[in-house]
């Protein structure tokens, strides 16, 4: 099965991974595929948009560490708002050491992340220890990881024999791993998840590296499942029409893909 082809609602039952099943669940009822990068510095700004985009996301990516005013009641409400829109949540924490101390970046500091992100984003760099780690802080609760395999910044180092290891760490920690971050069709495996960050329409490129593709080419020429739009929508005039655009764009494409 090409990964490509699958339905997300076919992909469900390829996976026991709890994440990925809840996920793939959202994006077929929810028919979206979009998520929200919502890198915004207020925990006030954070919630309001979380309510605008919520009815069009299947998830909200956060930088929990930009917020100024981080208090733990901010994740316990994004948390509510998340339920009640039925999203997941996806701290892009990147987190980059060995095991032993991603563990306790995870499970403690102010954030205590593992607390209520469903899915944190790993770096393939130091070998599968940081997969373990993170996995040894779960304690039953469902929780996954996504490696970052291929960055949408210019000069980027993520070269071909990089991305094959993360592909083979994928496959050998898939009990963790739903997925990879990407800006190509870098697995068929209908499991994991391809997430693709640098989407957006009408801007090619920001001043400090970032370059985009349109959510179209995103998910037809790049294989992306779900892409992962930031400024695009938050710094838009109406937030909230623009994730309903942009959802509506990324699925047709996806649509199209599989009947294709
Ligand atoms: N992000 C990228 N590229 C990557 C990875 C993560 O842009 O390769 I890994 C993050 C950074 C930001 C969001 O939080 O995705 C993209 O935001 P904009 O759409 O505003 O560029």
């Amino acid at each position: 099965m090409d990964r490509l082809k699958c339905t997300f609602e076919s992909r469900e039952s390829t996976t026991v991974q709890p994440v990925s099943r809840k996920l793939f669940n959202i994006m077929s009822a929810k028919q979206s595929n979009l998520c929200v990068a919502a890198d915004v510095t207020k925990s006030a700004e954070l919630l309001s948009l979380a309510e605008k985009v919520g009815p069009y996301i299947c998830l909200l990516k956060t930088h929990i560490d930009i917020l100024s005013d981080f208090s733990t009641e901010v994740v316990e409400e994004l948390k509510n708002i998340a339920v009640k829109h039925n999203f997941l949540i996806f701290e892009d924490r990147k987190f980059g050491d060995i095991g032993n101390t991603v563990a306790t970046q995870y499970s403690g500091g102010p954030f205590n992340i593992v607390d209520w992100a469903d899915l944190v984003t790993v770096h393939g760099l130091p070998g599968d220890g940081v997969i373990k780690g993170l996995g040894s802080c779960a304690s039953g609760q469902p929780r996954g990881c996504i490696i970052v395999s291929q960055m949408s910044s210019s000069g980027t180092l993520t070269s071909d024999e990089y991305i094959k290891g993360c592909c083979k760490m994928a496959e050998e920690n898939a009990h963790f791993v739903i997925g990879f971050v990407a800006q190509s069709n870098i697995s068929k495996d209908p499991r994991f998840i391809v997430f693709t960050p640098g989407v957006q329409s009408g801007c090619t490129s920001d001043v400090l590296g970032q370059q985009y593709v349109t959510p179209r080419a995103a998910v037809l020429e790049r294989g992306a499942d779900v892409v992962i739009v930031g400024r695009g929508i938050t710094k838009s005039d109406d937030p909230c029409s623009a994730a309903k655009h942009y959802k509506e764009e990324a699925f047709k494409a996806y649509q199209e893909r599989i009947t294709s």
